[in-house]
């Protein structure tokens, strides 16, 4: 009986401890609860305080945004590192409309951020510097079009670029003036040359006036082969005219245009130059790359044929010379008079007066 109480005293006793241990353990769970969300509390508010510091910051900037600029390009600064190789900014194919009644004052106020004609994004370096070179002359509405579309492309591509127009005077009522005939190459090569002047630009691409890009995955930058990248246009279904087709826009970087001593300057009216830069090209053992055709898509603006641009019947003539002639024939022999060079807000106008030339360069 002795041992029976014993047993049973010593089981109540133990009881009792755990019980006592029990509580405390519940005690100290409580009270380390009650710490720890008194420091969660002040932690909790500084992130939503934090938060709507970050949406305020926000929502001032798109206030910004909108009276500043419509162009939806992001303007934060963040690491000043190279752009990344595929933008996050592009939107693929876009549906291209042309309003009759646009002006250049609108087209300016949609590009603040577009200083005398260049660009360059402030979130990141770009990977290359790009000179874009249009040769033009009459054709005041083609070159409009083809700001209000090219200016947000290339920014939405995070490139650093300039625009240069290379603008050919024309005396049409005073023919004895020399020759009045367009010289599309020769002016390629003057914008080349006077864009060199003013930086070591990585990369030129050689833009008709009239051709307006579709897709932004049409990457403006140079290659480590010459780039074609008009493979498709509308006035032609979207097919290339022909195997070696070498027109419209073209990519070279400086090294490529400079080993083939850039375009002929012998090229006076349409046809030809084109073709006569793809021989250079694969006479330099180079090969020409074009992006794949659902991406290389142009809308070109309609138009007839130019007074002062006839066919050139010289062409097929000079095409069979090229092997002769390229190396003396080009960016080494390329004499112009420069009239003006203009920094105008959305482009940089140079004018040029080939009428004196002989017919030979
Ligand atoms: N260009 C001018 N002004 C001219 C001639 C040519 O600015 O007077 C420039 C312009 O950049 C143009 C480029 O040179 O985009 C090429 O010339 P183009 O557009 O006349 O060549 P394309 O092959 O047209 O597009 C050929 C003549 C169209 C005949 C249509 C008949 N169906
Ligand atoms: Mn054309």
């Amino acid at each position: 009986m002795a041992l029976s109480s014993y047993v049973l005293h010593f089981f109540y006793r133990f009881k009792v401890l755990l019980l006592v241990t029990l509580c405390l353990m519940v005690l100290w769970a409580t009270l380390s609860y009650i710490v720890d969300s008194g420091q969660a509390i002040p932690k909790a508010k500084s992130v939503v305080e934090n938060f709507r510091k970050v949406t305020s910051l926000e929502e001032e900037e798109d206030s910004q945004k909108t009276t500043k600029s419509t162009v939806k390009v992001p303007t934060v600064q963040s690491s000043q590192g190279h752009c990344p190789a595929l933008s996050p900014y592009l939107r693929g194919a876009s549906k291209l409309t042309f309003k009759a009644s646009l002006t250049l004052e609108e087209v300016e106020k949609e590009n603040p951020q577009v200083a005398k004609g260049r660009y360059h994004p402030t979130e990141c370096s770009a990977l290359q510097h790009v000179a874009i070179l249009i040769p033009h002359r009459n054709r005041e509405r083609h070159l409009l079009y083809l700001l209000e579309h090219l200016h947000p492309f290339l920014q939405r591509q995070q490139l650093d670029y300039g625009i240069y127009v290379i603008h050919q005077r024309f005396f049409p009522s005073f023919p004895q003036a020399g020759s009045t005939k367009f010289n599309r190459a020769k002016l390629l090569n003057v914008g080349y040359l006077e864009a060199m002047k003013e930086e070591n630009w990585d990369c030129f691409i050689f833009h008709d006036v009239d051709l307006v890009p579709e897709n932004d995955f049409n990457i403006y930058m140079c290659d480590t082969q010459p780039k074609h990248l008009v493979v498709g246009r509308n006035n032609t279904g979207y097919r290339l005219r022909y195997q070696g087709y070498f027109g419209g826009v073209t990519a070279l970087t400086r090294e490529q245009f400079s080993k083939v001593n850039g375009f002929s300057n012998s090229y006076w009216g349409w046809g030809g130059e084109d073709d006569d830069l793809r021989i250079r090209v694969e006479m330099q053992k180079m090969r020409v790359m074009r992006p794949s055709p659902d991406v290389a898509r142009y809308t070109m603006i309609f138009h007839t044929r130019d007074q002062g641009n006839e066919e050139n019947g010289e062409r097929m003539k000079l095409l069979r010379q090229v092997s002769r002639m390229w190396k003396t024939d080009g960016l080494n022999s390329c004499s112009y008079k420069l009239l003006s060079v203009e920094h105008n807000p959305l482009y940089i106008n140079i004018t040029v007066d080939f009428s004196m030339q002989p017919k030979i360069s």
